[in-house]
């Protein structure tokens, strides 16, 4: 397992705070707070996968990022491009100030707030993150985790709320669903639980994932190894593998890692680049026809023969996720230092996730000294004029009656005919 490391990183992702509201046991409203981490950059034109990251036992939610180096394990994993940036939400499970002196815990006390928790997190916490922030309201694209009694709130995510979550990291903590501490004390019931339970709700194998980990050190560690140890027997549900990117229940243990957040969070570090797979791919179409992807150039530009017009001259970038093709644009040297863009689309069920922008920031970093003008002809339309505004063009001319001198029939978009070409300019 690679350790993070303090280093400077100049791209610094921020922590916002999200009030809520809630109810507690007696359904009395109770307001909260959530810490919210938004990635570098972070943009409202966007969606974002969440990872909801739970701390242990007397914590609160700014325990995370008070006791370990997860903001900088986050920012620097961004910057490096080791995946995708997501939003992380730091919550607290309890529901009333938790009075624990330091001591252990009162097991079925703190059981009982976590179990609870998993309400709070369906009503109240995940609408009012949805709302506030640009987050992709999928399972896919959520994720929870949490340390010590964090842990055995994910596991009671895993078993109460799997409908919210795809991705688990229970981290030096056990399931609770038998008994306190029962991936030790009652593990095979335990287990059976996670099983059968999961089974009967409909879920499969390809269903779900998850990334466990702990110290040898750890106190949570005769918890939650037999834990694991037994859930690899149950293969029609749970494929352990070593590698992360393989398989759905992965298991890491490090050495010299007692109970303590400042440990744990390296476990999150290591996970980061498995939890929302996908690495966005923008390529050139080599010796290609680039006819073939003609359903996506008619996105942007509905009259075949005004492709026709620089199709050829054009180079052309499809972007893929998954090796599925989401997005293009082509380009033309237009001379005098300008570059211009004269076709970019989106499949419409991937917009809104950020391709758009990533084809103009992948031309502006391969175009710059090469070119002093990224160009580009529109119509007078909300759905792309805005657009391009965000990703840093600015109006320089008109072209007056464009679309209705050069096409065969009127262009409506967003109810409205399009007659002018308003051409805009960003700077490389
Ligand atoms: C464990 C899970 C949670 C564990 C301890 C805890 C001893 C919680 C400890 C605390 O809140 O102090 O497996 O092992």
């Amino acid at each position: 397992m690679e350790l993070h490391r303090y280093h400077d990183v100049n791209r610094r992702g921020t922590v916002e705070r999200l009030c809520y509201t809630t109810k507690d046991v007696d359904g009395t409203a109770v307001s909260k707070y959530a810490n919210v981490y938004l990635p570098y950059g972070y943009s409202a034109s966007q969606k974002y996968p969440t990872l909801y990251l739970i701390h242990g036992g007397g914590g609160n939610p700014d325990a995370w990022l008070d006791c370990s180096m997860i903001k900088n394990a986050l920012d620097a994993s961004f910057a490096e491009n080791r995946c995708k940036p997501f939003i992380t939400v730091f919550p607290g499970f309890y529901n009333r100030d938790p009075v624990r002196n330091g001591s252990r815990p009162d097991e079925n006390a703190e059981r009982a707030h976590v179990l609870f928790f998993q309400q709070e997190l369906r009503n109240d916490l995940i609408p009012a993150v949805e709302n506030a922030f640009s987050a992709c309201a999928c399972r896919e694209c959520r994720a929870i985790g949490g340390f010590s009694m964090g842990g055995v709130t994910t596991w009671f995510a895993f078993l109460e709320n799997p409908d919210l979550f795809s991705v688990f990291l229970p981290l030096s903590g056990d399931c609770w669903q038998i008994c306190g501490l029962g991936g030790g004390k009652e593990t095979e019931k335990t287990v059976r639980y996670l099983h059968d339970h999961t089974v009967e709700q409909g879920y499969t194998k390809d269903d779900f994932r998850i990334y466990a980990g702990t110290g040898v050190e750890d106190i949570a560690y005769p918890n939650l190894t037999p834990q694991i140890e037994a859930m690899k027997k149950y293969t029609d549900l749970f494929e352990f593998s070593e590698r992360p990117e393989e398989g759905n229940l992965h298991y890491t243990l490090m050495e010299n890692a007692p109970h303590m957040y400042e440990k744990v969070y390296q476990h999150i570090y290591h996970y980061m680049p498995a939890l929302f797979p996908g690495k966005v791919k923008i390529r050139k179409v080599t010796d290609e026809d680039k006819k073939r992807f003609l359903p996506l150039l008619l996105l942007a530009d509905e009259q075949e023969d005004m492709i026709d017009r620089y199709l050829d001259r054009g180079v052309m970038y499809i972007l893929t996720e998954e090796d599925q093709v989401r997005g293009e644009c082509v380009v033309t040297d237009e001379d005098g230092g300008i570059l211009e863009i004269k076709n970019l689309a989106v499949l419409p069920e991937w917009q809104g996730h950020g391709y758009g922008r990533m084809l103009i920031d992948d031309l502006a970093d391969r175009y710059q000294g090469q070119y002093r003008i990224l160009q580009v002809g529109t119509g007078d339309s909300p759905l792309t004029l805005p657009f391009y505004e965000r990703c840093g063009f600015v109006r320089h001319h008109v072209i007056r009656d464009f679309f209705t001198d050069n096409y065969d029939h009127p262009i409506i978009e967003a109810g409205k005919q399009l007659r002018d070409m308003i051409v805009l300019w960003k700077h490389l």
